[in-house]
């Protein structure tokens, strides 16, 4: 038996093995994964804990806050506060950037975060996850404003996930492919466990809330139409379907065995685009698939090429396989 790599001795050798990877991403995600496995912890013991249920507020997009989404948010705070890699934070759950403490070092990079997405599966034993994107500071030495953080997707320096299944896995990119590490729970360490992860260019599998039919657009319908007819249909094969309710779990799904997965444009609110938030769930997210060889778009734009205009804004999503995802993104062309 022999001891695996650990994420962060794997994050240092692929900085070494990549000298466009910043060195000091490798300490950043160890930092975060120590702040993901207290998250982790907390989840496989909510039910004992009393942290289940509402935590009696909403957050900036008026959604009611679960108490393990408060405490979540809290462990990531504090946890990356005083690495001295950051200069501000960005998280679904506040309204506005956090800065680094006076007195804490500040560093060269802005953490932008979902801290546990999927939160309507907390109390019912689901899956749920972080989802995490780090940008560079456009300045260095001052207060972080809402501007700093507003990057286009493609500037990412490193995203990923963690997905508290049920084993405890991150998964990130720092541009040089994608590699999962499995929690071992017995000596407390992300062990690499899923190298150079690829996401199947073509696939039988999609993933979407079906309820919302009558609000998605022509082209989304016509897509979810041929996939139901199956055999039947133009595509002439049979499709399956499987909606988590947790993006994590659902794209952690794709990212091992293929798929698609959407959340698009919807009339279902006038004031909402979509449901996903672009800086702290879809950036990252199409990060992750894009360097797995995947596709991410709206619908009609490369999802890192969207130019951010506010810290929450939401986007419609349609990412995973490459051929799948360019077919319904044609569908919005024709
Ligand atoms: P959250 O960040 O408040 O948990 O919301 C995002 C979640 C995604 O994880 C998931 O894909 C989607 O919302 C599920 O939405 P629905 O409840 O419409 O199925
Ligand atoms: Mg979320």
């Amino acid at each position: 038996m022999q001891i695996g790599k650990t994420l962060k001795q794997f994050a240092q050798e692929e900085a070494l093995n990549h000298p466009e990877i910043p060195a000091d991403i490798a300490s950043l995600l160890d930092d975060l994964a120590v702040a993901c496995k207290y998250i982790g912890s907390l989840v496989n013991r909510a039910g004992l804990l009393d942290i289940r249920g509402a935590a009696g507020a909403e957050n900036v997009q008026g959604e009611q806050q679960q108490k393990l989404d408060v405490i979540s948010n809290e462990a990531i705070l504090q946890g990356m506060a005083h690495t001295g890699h950051l200069a501000g934070m960005g998280s679904e759950e506040m309204d506005d950037p956090c800065q680094i403490p006076k007195g804490a070092r500040r560093g060269d990079y802005l953490l932008l975060f979902d801290p546990l997405d999927g939160s309507s599966n907390i109390d019912v034993n689901i899956s749920v996850g972080t989802i995490f994107s780090v940008l560079k500071a456009p300045e260095s030495g001052r207060d972080v404003v809402e501007k700093d953080f507003q990057q286009a997707g493609s500037k990412q320096v490193c995203a990923g996930y963690a997905v508290y299944g049920s084993s405890i896995m991150l998964v990130y990119t720092s541009g040089f492919g994608v590699n999962g590490f499995t929690l071992d729970p017995n000596i407390g360490e992300f062990i690499l466990t899923h190298p150079n992860m690829r996401v199947p260019a073509d696939s039988k599998e999609y993933a979407i809330n079906a309820s919302n039919y009558r609000y998605w657009e022509k082209p989304v319908q016509r897509y979810i139409d041929e996939l139901v007819a199956g055999k039947t249909g133009p595509r002439g094969q049979d499709f399956n379907m499987r909606w988590v309710g947790s993006m994590v779990a659902d794209v952690h799904r794709i990212m091992n065995r293929g798929g698609t997965f959407m959340y698009p444009f919807d009339t279902k609110d006038a004031k909402k685009p979509g449901k996903l938030r672009l800086m702290y769930e879809a950036n990252p997210m199409a990060f992750v698939i894009e360097q797995a060889g995947g596709a991410a778009t709206d619908g009609r734009t490369r999802i890192l090429d969207i130019q951010p205009e506010g810290l929450h804004q939401r986007v419609p999503v349609i990412l995973g396989s490459k051929n799948e995802v360019e077919r319904v993104t044609g569908y919005h062309q024709d």
